[in-house]
């Protein structure tokens, strides 16, 4: 059982079993995630990124309804230390990216921009923005925000000019963003299909070319609510799907397998290559889970 806790105390909840990745069989192919435990206390946690300089987990957490109740807690990566108070003072944080001493997350229809050595947060107003969700940065350090709510993409440019991107129904109303060269991935959380119990969503991941701007599917079959895309081994994925609560495997092919059902509300999940480690926020039920999963080679 998990007992509650307060901000900053010491949680023995991810325990030593953080370290131990689960072997994978011999000859096995399909990803066999295994549960290691959870942080709890983080009410509706939507997104979860690993700061490398700092050895850090940021979790951004959305709270409720109330102004200024959402913020980023820090997790050590011994899983015993939560600070909640890491960043305050935010909204609905969603999606963040550091670049240097500079944690950028978007917050509704803006950008925040917090100085990690002091803490100061600046933010940047996307202009006609509707609905502000991921955020990626490039090799160059611009920074990329999909906007849900319209198909578009914006960016913050080195010279902290904030503009339109990109807009194309093509994006299908796009979510988690991953970025690898001069190529964008984009979870998109599609459209509702159909009626009542039975709708479904016509979300694909998305591959799209960032010198011209061609977008082209990932997976030729529509998965969902696609929030989350991760880099899973050399030439596959992981995607969360939020209405239905799975994840999926996207192979090669671009044919998406499911490989855990965490419950409905999986957002922005993070794929841990060297900790080989999966992490989860779980909007409704106010949690990150954390499982080992191998990678392929
Ligand atoms: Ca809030």
């Amino acid at each position: 059982m998990f007992h509650r806790i307060k901000p900053r105390a010491a949680m023995a909840i991810l325990p030593a079993l953080l370290c131990i990745p689960q072997p994978a069989a011999a000859g096995e192919t399909k990803p066999e995630p295994v549960r290691l435990g959870e942080v709890p206390e983080l009410p509706a946690s939507e997104s979860v990124m690993y700061d490398e300089a700092r050895d850090m987990f940021y979790v951004s957490v959305m709270g409720g309804d109330d102004p200024g109740d959402g913020y980023i807690a820090s997790i050590t990566t011994d899983g015993k230390t939560a600070d909640r108070g890491f960043i305050t003072g935010l909204d609905e944080p969603k999606g963040s990216a550091v670049v240097g001493n500079i944690f950028y997350v978007s917050d509704g229809k803006e950008l925040a921009e917090v100085n990690l050595d002091d803490k100061t947060v600046v933010r940047h107003a996307a202009p006609g923005a509707v609905f502000l969700n991921d955020v990626a940065a490039d090799d160059e350090g611009n920074i990329y925000i999909s906007d849900t709510g319209q198909s578009a993409i914006y960016r913050f440019d080195t010279d902290k000019n904030l503009t339109l991107w990109m807009k194309t129904n093509l994006l299908n109303r796009p979510n988690g963003l991953l970025i690898e060269g001069d190529t964008m991935y984009v979870a998109s959380w599609g459209e509702r299909q159909g009626e009542g119990e039975d709708a479904t969503s016509n979300g694909r991941l998305l591959k799209v070319d960032m010198t011209s701007h061609a977008v082209e599917a990932v997976t030729p079959v529509p998965v969902g609510n696609i929030d989350g895309v991760q880099r899973y081994g050399k030439d596959g994925f992981l995607i969360s799907e939020w209405n239905g609560g799975k994840i999926y495997h996207v192979a090669t092919d671009g044919a998406a397998r499911e490989i855990l059902a965490p419950g409905q509300s999986v957002g922005d999940i993070l794929y841990h290559q060297g900790r080989k480690q999966l992490f989860l926020p779980m909007n409704r039920q106010g949690k990150l889970l954390v499982y080992s999963l191998v990678a392929p080679e």
